[in-house]
């Protein structure tokens, strides 16, 4: 390591001193303009990582949903994994260490992590279109470049599209071509064979709008459009060229507010998605005829999706497990038709796409969604294996064809990541293959009205949870006012966590009604305030 040069160019890229920042549930997240140094750091730690692992490694500028002033990076791992945990503490400690002790960290670290320094090293970069991410991205490859490693720099790409990329090069092309025309093609490919028996019928059901946040998302389905064309129309809505990005529109807005978004004309009973700014969660949603907005959440993907699977799997007769993942924001209705009407294992982890991940490899067939939109299905090796052999050697017509269908939606998924055009391409598959419209679609059950609020504390770390945070541990009493206000209401449940990205405590709520919801949600939301160290105004509606 060039220690000079690394002082050197790190002078480039200075850390306002003081600022402290955590490699959270989504790596940094913060205003776009605290984030230079952290950008070349994270360059430089990518090329560690990737010595230490041998591998490519991928680093994503964005920040997904947040406001398009914020900005972020996280590492993606070989698998397309997120960084592993012990990393993450290292980039925590690389992103904080005051100028003159940085070059040092670097080599703590390393030393620590046993890379081998001599070992080559190869990274990925893709960016979301944030007018900060260009200038960011280029200070990652200032990192990269002064530990001489070498690099790929994808451009503009949406995250599951980079996590597709560090993927395929790590299993050196078996998983697909690490190209943007590789991408398209494997998803397409696998969309078209899933649904070609439909073509050619109900026409209804073929074309989308697409509320595309104004980010990556629009952009890439722009480029995706014509390979799926014979199969599915999308209407692409705030595509970027007027609206700013996540305002107001796209899958964080729709969920968190339970709205439609801005800028899309809805007509009653069209069919509608909503994807978030970097294009790795979706939301349905449609108007009724009464004009009354519906949200179809990751929940209710989650259980289209493990009882298309699980019809799939009694077809073909094979005793591959299937369980589904959620966290404590998953609606307690669909916890309920996931365990008592469809009969599959309901799992809770923690908040966090990475918690989810681990959970859904336990099993030969893994759903899992946040209840936002960010989610996917993993297939075990085994049960891959499986399938593939079975289209081959099956001769029963009807199983065969089953396990074909099996095969497609492995390709279809993203492996790597949730992916926002992935889930949509299976999602319109099924609803074609089962002639599914969107309300008989929302009709499988009815969602517990449920209302989420921000507290702000002087320190959110004073909460701390167990139980996939169900439950609070500290402050004390916390917990025992959470359960006497339960109780004052139907069907309800309660809980609170601090955020992994933002600077809040989060409060969740769901009763018999949505006047109940709301109001349950404020009293919890006063009780946090009162035991948890609330700063500023007290929560609204008291
Ligand atoms: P936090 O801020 O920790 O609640 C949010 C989402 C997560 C996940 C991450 C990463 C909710 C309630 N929380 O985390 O599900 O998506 O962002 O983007 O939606
Ligand atoms: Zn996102």
């Amino acid at each position: 390591m060039d220690l000079d040069a690394i002082t050197e160019y790190s002078a480039l890229h200075p850390k306002p001193s003081g600022l402290i920042l955590q490699y959270g549930t989504a790596g940094f997240r913060t205003k776009a303009e605290h984030l230079d140094h952290v950008m070349f750091r994270m360059g430089l730690l990518a090329v560690l990582r990737s010595k230490q692992t041998k591998s490519t490694i991928g680093v994503m500028v964005t920040a997904s949903h947040n406001p398009e002033e914020d900005n972020g990076v996280k590492l993606v791992d070989p698998l397309g994994e997120m960084l592993a945990p012990s990393w993450e503490e290292h980039a925590t400690c690389l992103a904080n260490a005051e100028e003159q002790d940085m070059p040092r960290v670097l080599m703590d670290i390393s030393v620590k992590a046993a890379v081998n320094l001599q070992q080559d090293a190869f990274i990925v970069i893709g960016r979301d279109t944030r007018p900060t991410s260009e200038k960011l991205s280029q200070s990652v490859i200032d990192g990269v470049t002064v530990l001489e490693g070498q690099f790929h720099d994808y451009g503009l790409v949406t995250t599951p599209q980079l996590h597709y990329m560090v993927y395929c090069r790590n299993t050196s092309g078996q998983y697909g071509e690490a190209t943007l025309e590789g991408y398209y093609q494997k998803l397409s490919k696998a969309f078209m064979e899933l649904t070609k028996k439909t073509l050619c019928s109900e026409d209804e059901y073929r074309s989308l709008k697409v509320d595309c946040a104004n980010g990556i998302g629009a952009l890439k389905l722009k480029e995706m459009e014509h390979y799926v064309s014979q199969g599915l129309s999308v209407q692409l809505f705030n595509d970027g060229t007027k609206g700013k990005l996540n305002h107001l529109c796209g899958a964080d807005f729709v969920k968190s507010h339970q709205k439609p978004p801005q800028g899309m004309e809805m007509k009653s009973n069209e069919r509608c998605c909503s994807f978030d700014g970097d294009a790795d969660r979706i939301v349905y949603h449609y108007l009724d005829v009464d004009g009354h907005f519906h949200l179809i959440d990751g929940d209710k993907i989650a259980t289209l999706i493990s009882s298309f699977l699980k019809e799939l799997l009694l077809e073909i007769g094979e005793s591959l497990n299937i369980g589904v993942v959620q966290t404590a924001y998953a609606n307690g209705s669909s916890t309920r038709y996931l365990e008592e009407v469809m009969k599959v294992p309901v799992y809770c982890t923690k908040t966090g796409v990475k918690h989810l991940h681990h959970k859904a490899q336990e099993f030969d067939i893994g759903v899992y969604f946040e209840a936002n939109g960010h989610g996917t299905v993993l297939f075990s090796k085994a049960a891959e294996t499986k399938i593939r052999q079975l289209t081959k050697e099956l001769e029963d017509e009807r199983r065969k064809a089953a396990a074909k269908m099996l095969e497609n939606v492995i390709d279809l998924f993203n492996q790597a990541a949730g992916d926002a055009i992935s889930d949509m391409l299976v999602i319109e598959a099924i609803l074609m293959l089962k002639d599914l419209s969107i309300q008989q679609w929302d009709a499988l059950y009815m969602d517990l009205p449920n209302r989420q609020l921000k507290v702000k504390v002087a320190d959110r770390q004073v909460i701390s949870t167990t139980d996939a945070e169900r439950q609070v541990v500290t402050p004390p009493g916390l917990q025992e006012a959470i359960n006497d206000l339960v109780k004052k209401y139907k069907l309800s449940r309660a809980f609170v966590r601090p955020s992994g990205t933002e600077d809040v405590v989060r409060v969740y709520a769901e009763a018999d009604s949505q006047e109940n919801a709301d109001s349950l949600a404020r009293a919890v939301s006063l009780a946090v305030f009162q035991l948890a160290g609330g700063v500023g105004e007290t929560p609204p509606g008291f």
